[in-house]
């Protein structure tokens, strides 16, 4: 059944009208937003929602978003498939994506089949994307410590040039990356995160590890699970440990959640996905963004979607 408030919004989107904070970004379903201001634009890297079965997250290949203004986006499509990865199951499943810009490269991190991570290279953020490697830049049955499940990458490009890789589901996983972008430096290491609340059993890492670095401080982000909140932790450490601080976003009415986080012209913005579009569900998602704001002693304020 269509709610009014799915009417108003399938309507606002329809007219693409420019998206209202916590309005879905786009008419077709997408998820696990990657939001990155490249060469003077939004591109939005996402999940492609709108061509899995509808009975998984079993979609083959990714979609991509690009605004000028984060508030109209255009839809460029499904702009990459696993195909790329010629090492990849032709089944393997295309989940949460990362991009990353450097040495004059546009770089696409993407979980491959649930085991593996892969990277492809491109020359302009839109593509196209080559396999960057061969093989796979992150392989739970060939990598030490890869974890069960090397899904969700993030990365963090650090003031120093060092840059750092996150993935894993129910461990958090960190690795730096050589300068080139497409090889690991040392070892794959567990992230630790202290003083979470021992009264709420739920307040644990689930997935969607994500990094950002705000006035000399790391915050590190995360779905807490199935359903998950995003919350978040901080440390002057990008490899932790990781004080907890708390809740960004509280439960939706969905099974997954996954959050970026970005700052645009001394502005910050979550970007994160619920079901909001109509036919929505916790298969075909849909994202949306909402202002951040930041307290005085650095701790992020709740986010309270007007639409959740
Ligand atoms: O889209 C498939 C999976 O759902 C992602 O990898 C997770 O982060 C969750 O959002």
């Amino acid at each position: 059944k269509m709610t009014w408030r799915a009417l108003g919004l399938a309507a606002a989107v329809a007219l693409c009208a420019p998206a209202l904070a916590g309005a879905p970004i786009s008419p077709r379903f997408n998820a696990d937003p990657s939001p990155h201001y490249f060469a003077g634009k939004f591109y939005l890297y996402a999940t492609n929602d709108q061509d899995n079965s509808g009975k998984y997250w079993d979609s083959t290949d990714w979609r991509l978003f690009s605004s000028k203004d984060m508030k109209t986006w255009t839809d460029d499509g499904s702009f990459l498939s696993v195909a790329v990865f010629k090492w990849a199951r032709p089944d393997a499943k295309a989940w949460a994506p990362e991009a990353a810009q450097r040495n004059g490269k546009y770089y696409f991190y993407a979980p491959v089949g649930g085991d593996k991570i892969g990277v492809a290279v491109a020359d302009h953020p839109q593509g196209p994307f080559t396999d960057a490697r061969g093989d796979a830049l992150i392989d739970k049955a060939r990598d030490a410590n890869a974890g069960d499940e090397p899904i969700d990458p993030a990365v963090l490009i650090d003031d120093d040039g060092q840059a750092y890789l996150m993935f894993g589901t129910r461990v958090p996983k960190i690795v730096r990356l050589q300068p080139d972008m497409i090889h690991t430096a040392g070892p794959i290491e567990n992230l630790a995160v202290t003083g979470l609340p021992a009264s709420d059993k739920k307040k644990v890492y689930g997935e969607a590890p994500f990094l950002h670095k705000r006035n000399g401080l790391y915050y590190f982000s995360f779905s807490t699970g199935w359903p998950g909140q995003i919350v978040y932790a901080t440390s002057k450490n990008p490899m932790g440990p990781y004080e907890y601080r708390g809740v960004i976003l509280d439960y939706l009415d969905i099974s997954t959640n996954h959050q970026a986080i970005i700052e645009h012209e001394g502005k910050s913005y979550l970007f994160y996905h619920d079901k909001l579009l109509p036919g929505g569900d916790s298969i075909r998602r849909s994202i949306a963004i909402e202002p951040i704001s930041y307290a005085a002693d650095g701790s992020i304020e709740q986010v309270r979607p007007a639409n959740a």
